[in-house]
């Protein structure tokens, strides 16, 4: 029996649909021609993020041509809001045959207009620092001095800046750390400070070059890292000498920086990763202290535009109970860096100051320095008796 071609052409659903949505959320959508269709019907479908992607709030078919389509964000929809976009398209042959779909989603975070971005900013430092930052201080005695760890290319740096950003409550600001585009080299290659003033006094951020696996060596230089003080300008090859000194205190506690999209494709590698620096959390300072720490997972917006599941948000959840199985906390944020000039989301000033405040809350109740204050009197008690033990020796011993 003769098969009509253009109907077997019209079986067949487009293929290399691709979505990418625009700063001001209208969506780009391109896919490619087939031979014998000359019009494509494309449905868009926006649900609500926190929804359970039954029913669509707006939902559109659009008749169209060519090989691209742009669609402005709909008028009726709060911009503001987080949205999931689903995009089905069907190609129609000449005799008007649909053919399967071709299907494509992104997932867009919630947006602050810039006014109310800057005050809602504003906001949470102020909640931050009466409530977390001035108690700690107050307890220890210091500004909190935080190592920021983790893989290459996981964000490190970008979330020193991204800290700067929020905590002076301008994300305009350039980049006080150099970050590496996917691929370059290692820009970060020496520990490096970073002050925030937190009015009158500092929050110090301590970026350092990567801990990309944890083999003996790099364990060893992260035990450096957690126990002594030395830790401003070290380079990795120098990180391994710990000259213990009761003036240079080790920092207070520690950020590691995990990157949601190498979660999602080198899971176990990262469940490792994860499993061997809780590890060397739990037993710091030769097992005298539990260094406290939280998880940072960053790219959280790559990851959601990526997301091509039923629903993004349980995928979100899902990947962040994965990295707290690995990690042995239940402290993990899913994060996203902001760049100068990125728009700020609720949710993502929510999960940073979430991580900032559990961190303080933990660190305000433990001694990193227990190592330092033992060997100190350790060295010093032992210069100081040694001659009078010496002493009552040669007495003893003249008596005889
Ligand atoms: N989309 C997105 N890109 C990020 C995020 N965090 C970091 N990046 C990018 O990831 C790359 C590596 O970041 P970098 O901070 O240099 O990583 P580091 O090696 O861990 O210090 C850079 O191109 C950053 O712009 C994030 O949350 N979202
Ligand atoms: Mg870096």
């Amino acid at each position: 029996m003769a098969v009509h071609p253009t109907v077997q052409r019209a079986s067949q659903a487009p293929r290399g649909l691709r979505v990418t949505v625009r700063a001001d959320k209208s969506l780009e959508i391109r896919w490619q021609t087939e031979d014998g269709a000359c019009l494509y019907e494309l449905q868009i479908c926006y649900f609500p993020f926190d929804g359970p992607m039954i029913q669509p709030s707006h939902s559109n078919v659009l008749q169209v041509e060519g090989a691209a389509q742009h669609v402005p964000h709909p008028e009726s929809l709060d911009k503001g809001q987080a949205w999931v976009v689903k995009i089905g398209l069907k190609a129609r042959s000449a005799d008007g045959l649909l053919s399967d779909a071709a299907e494509a989603q992104v997932a867009m975070e919630d947006q602050l207009p810039g006014e109310e971005a800057k005050k809602a900013l504003e906001a949470w430092t102020r909640n931050f620092q009466g409530k977390y930052f001035a108690p700690f201080c107050d307890m220890r005695g210091e500004n909190p001095k935080i190592l920021v760890l983790g893989p290459q290319h996981h964000g490190k740096s970008s979330f020193v800046n991204h800290m700067n950003r929020c905590l002076l409550a301008n994300l305009g600001l350039h980049d006080e750390r150099d970050q590496a585009p996917a691929g370059v080299e290692e820009k970060t290659v020496a520990t490096e400070a970073l002050q925030i003033p937190m009015g009158s006094s500092p929050v110090t951020f301590i970026d350092t070059p990567a801990f990309a696996t944890m083999n003996s060596e790099s364990t060893r230089k992260l035990q450096t890292l957690l126990s002594s003080g030395n830790f401003c300008g070290q380079r990795r090859s120098d990180l391994g000498h710990d000259e213990s000194s009761l003036f240079k205190k080790p920092p207070h506690a520690a950020i590691v920086v995990i990157s949601l999209c190498h979660w999602r494709d080198q899971m176990e590698e990262m469940k490792m990763y994860l499993m061997k620096i809780a590890n060397e959390f739990k037993n710091a300072s030769q097992s005298m202290v539990e260094f406290p720490y939280v998880i940072a997972a960053t790219h959280c917006d790559e990851f959601l535009k990526d997301c091509q599941t039923e629903n993004p948000k349980d995928e979100l959840e899902k990947a962040v109970l994965g990295i707290k199985k690995f990690a042995l906390t239940d402290h993990v944020y899913a994060i996203t860096n902001y760049k100068r000039g990125s728009m700020a989301s609720a949710r993502n000033n929510e999960a940073t100051f979430d991580l900032l405040s559990q961190l303080l809350t933990k660190a305000k109740h433990r001694d990193t320095g227990v190592k330092q204050t033992r060997n100190w009197y350790v060295a010093h008690v032992a210069c100081a008796i040694t001659p009078v033990v010496l002493m009552v020796i040669c007495r003893l011993l003249g008596r005889l």
